[in-house]
């Protein structure tokens, strides 16, 4: 049995033989992130357990059709204290925010997670880098417990793959995920609405946001790199949130000539979320490393703190440099 063979297994006793599990994923959440927490939930329901999923914030509008996403509970109203625990798709204990106060100190932690820069921070560890999504991770626990993907699991799951690999379209779509999609479809899901929903489905204020990004696009090293900037009167101006500005990097990326997308979103005086996305063979993970953050090869993020023009010019010195070595 391999390293890994042997981590599902261990993830697949932790899951059978505790119950009261506290369920958690990271702050800013994606279809990736509610689909496999969620997906979860409803495997150790299935198998008899109790469950309860605690998120420091309200859950995202694009997501309402994810079914039990109103059983996530604002973990400022939990009372008790968990003494099991299971992250997903979380790459350090820092991204699951306030939620992760919710957690006794000594409580058994299961990390379940496909990001290559997950450090490990769990009682338990199922790290597999080589999942496209989180909630292929958890497909594949489904298979090792004999709960079928069909109903209300598949539509969580579903969700995870389709977004995490683009809807079908990124490096990371292998035939394991389109087999696991093709099973579930078989079982009975109907794909169309959830691509509307999680993917297709944009606001009018998210139109209006999408414009002035574009607006303000710039090109840097000789057109191999793009990025947008979000600046926190825009997001006022537009009446949007964090939330509405997920797909914005990848319009840079997107670019012709393009290698390195970013998008620099002013989170307050002196701190700048950076996204960043590579097409080909830029390890943008390694960009944001350098940063102090983390991700994958072709998509990574990062924090830095300073104003807006200083952290674009130093984080756009790394990337040229970067590209220019080829
Ligand atoms: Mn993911």
């Amino acid at each position: 049995m391999t390293e890994l063979e042997e981590a599902y297994r261990r993830a697949a006793a932790f899951l059978r033989e505790n119950d009261g599990f506290l369920l958690l994923t990271h702050v800013h959440p994606d279809g990736d992130a509610l689909g496999s927490v969620l997906g979860m939930a409803s495997i150790l329901q299935k198998m008899g357990k109790r469950v309860v999923i605690a998120h420091e914030e309200e859950m995202p509008e694009r997501f309402a059709y994810l079914p039990g996403i109103d059983r996530v509970v604002r973990v400022s109203e939990l009372t008790g204290r968990f003494a099991v625990g299971i992250s997903l798709d979380c790459a350090d204990r820092r991204r699951l925010g306030r939620a992760a106060e919710a957690l006794m100190p000594e409580a058994r932690l299961l990390n379940i997670d496909h990001h290559a820069t997950n450090d490990r921070f769990g009682a338990e560890n199922l790290v597999d880098s080589g999942a496209s999504a989180t909630c292929q991770i958890v497909c594949r626990l489904a298979g090792l417990l004999e709960i079928p993907l069909r109903g209300d699991t598949a539509v969580c799951l579903y969700t995870g793959l389709f977004t995490d690999t683009g809807g079908f379209r990124y490096g990371n779509t292998t035939a394991d995920v389109l087999r696991l999609a093709a099973e579930m479809i078989d079982g009975g899901l109907d794909p169309y609405p959830i691509a509307l929903q999680a993917v297709e489905t944009v606001t009018e204020k998210q139109l209006r946001l999408l414009s002035a990004a574009l607006a303000g696009l710039r090109t840097a090293a000789e057109g191999r790199a793009a990025y947008i900037t979000v600046t926190r009167n825009l997001l006022e101006e537009t009446g949007t949130t964090v939330e509405d500005t997920q797909e914005l990097v990848n319009y840079a990326r997107n670019l012709a000539g393009v290698e390195v997308g970013l998008m620099f979103r002013e989170e307050g005086e002196n701190e700048v979320k950076v996204s960043l996305r590579s097409k080909h063979r830029v390890d943008v993970s390694g960009i944001a490393a350098q940063f102090g953050g983390g991700g994958h090869p072709r998509a990574a993020g990062c924090t830095v703190e300073g104003p807006l023009r200083q952290v674009i010019d130093r984080v756009m010195g790394v990337v040229a440099a970067r590209i220019g070595r080829g």
